[in-house]
């Protein structure tokens, strides 16, 4: 995700952790049996000593309870088409396989505090409108007739596109009859928002919109390559621009790589914009699409905050943690905050393209985006 430069070398953050217990200034209050009669009583009232907990809620350095996962889409994909013969959108809501973090089941989150499934729809069908304070994309892996309507603008969506549903917007999806079985990823902040305790949801009175704008007109209004529409006013804190397209982001990768040496870290990384703030493309959710060239081998490093992968093209292995995970088109992979990661394009003369999902907006606008280069070994893991 986003590089810039190293900052201090890692080894004296672990010989620390292994001493946290016996370094002054902790914690480390040994029981007796007059404490412990003393944290009963404590608890009786709903209350705690700190110094029983002070070492769990104060980590030395973020512990992400999210492990390194990797979705094959070879496969998740047959069980994704099942849903269909299983399953209705009406019945549904939304016919989705969703990621199951091994290790944030509690919270149904793919990585962090971020929600991630498969949607898949068939020809002539819809799924109803509704609204929820979460945020949500979606990006397009397979089919044709795709659309979104969100606030009455429609979008149409192909592969390795990207639509925003912003948090508070209507929104619905559909595969126009005359379409192919359509397969997106569906990412969503709402284990974040459940989190914040601020979740409402609504349904749609009329369960779908009436489409109220030229088809695709955010695009085509906000989307134009250094050029802004003159008048036309927009104060929300998403992006006007609902849908992002392949085609003009591959091609900007490939600009920019021509006159780039790219960062040692992510190779040739672009973070998609809301044109009116060059801010995130969403207050708690950002977007990026990097591009491994020929044979790239990217330095290890780490930082705050979680990404979800989508391999947009070609193939490769990531080393996460020290652990080698092999990825090609279309399958899914997290990196938990402050994971040690690298890449590797593993495509033979081609480049490869990944897709991240994050919450980078959220750990910035709090200042709390942290960054670490992996000092030792030329920044490559030992693999372990
Ligand atoms: C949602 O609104 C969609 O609009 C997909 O397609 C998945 C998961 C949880 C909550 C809302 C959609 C969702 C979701």
């Amino acid at each position: 995700m986003f590089g810039s430069g190293p900052q201090r070398g890692d080894g004296r953050v672990a010989q620390r952790e292994n001493h946290r217990e016996d370094i002054a200034g902790r914690a480390n209050v040994e029981d007796t049996p007059e404490l412990l009669a003393y944290y009963d009583e404590l608890d009786r009232h709903k209350a705690g000593a700190l110094w029983t907990v002070a070492n769990k809620i104060e980590p030395w350095q973020p512990k992400s309870a999210s492990v390194p996962v990797v979705w094959r889409y070879r496969d998740l994909r047959t069980h994704v088409l099942r849903s269909v013969e299983l399953v209705t959108p009406e019945k549904a809501g939304r016919r989705v396989v969703y990621l199951n973090n091994p290790g944030r089941t509690d919270v149904a989150a793919a990585v962090g505090w971020i929600y991630a499934g498969l949607q898949v729809m068939n020809p002539g069908e819809v799924a109803s409108a509704h609204r929820h304070s979460a945020s949500a994309i979606r990006f397009i892996m397979e089919g044709s007739g795709a659309y979104t309507v969100v606030d009455g603008h429609k979008m149409t969506l192909g592969a390795n596109d990207f639509v925003l549903t912003p948090n508070g917007t209507w929104h619905e999806h559909g595969v126009e009859a005359t379409g192919t079985p359509c397969i997106w990823q569906d990412g969503l902040d709402i284990p974040f928002v459940n989190a914040m305790e601020a979740n409402f949801y609504e349904v749609h009175p009329d369960l779908s919109q009436a489409v109220g704008y030229p088809v695709d007109d955010m695009t085509r209004t906000w989307g134009n390559p250094g050029l802004k529409p003159m008048g036309e006013a927009w104060s929300k804190g998403y992006s006007p621009m609902f849908k992002y397209e392949w085609a003009p982001t591959y091609e900007s990768l490939l600009n920019y790589a021509g006159c780039t040496d790219g960062s040692p870290f992510d190779g040739v990384l672009m973070e998609y914009v809301n044109p009116v703030t060059n801010g995130p493309v969403m207050l708690t959710l950002g977007a990026s699409m990097q591009m491994l060239r020929p044979g790239e081998h990217t330095r290890a490093h780490r930082h705050t905050g979680s990404g979800l992968y989508h391999v947009a093209k070609g193939s490769g292995h990531s080393i996460i943690d020290g652990k080698r995970y092999d990825w090609r088109e279309h399958d899914i992979f997290c990196v938990p905050s402050w994971a040690w990661h690298e890449h590797v394009n593993g495509s033979d003369g081609d480049d490869a393209c990944l897709f991240c999902l994050s919450d980078l907006p959220v750990m910035r606008s709090l200042g709390l985006y942290r960054e670490q280069a992996f000092g030792d070994n030329g920044g490559r893991q030992p693999l372990l």
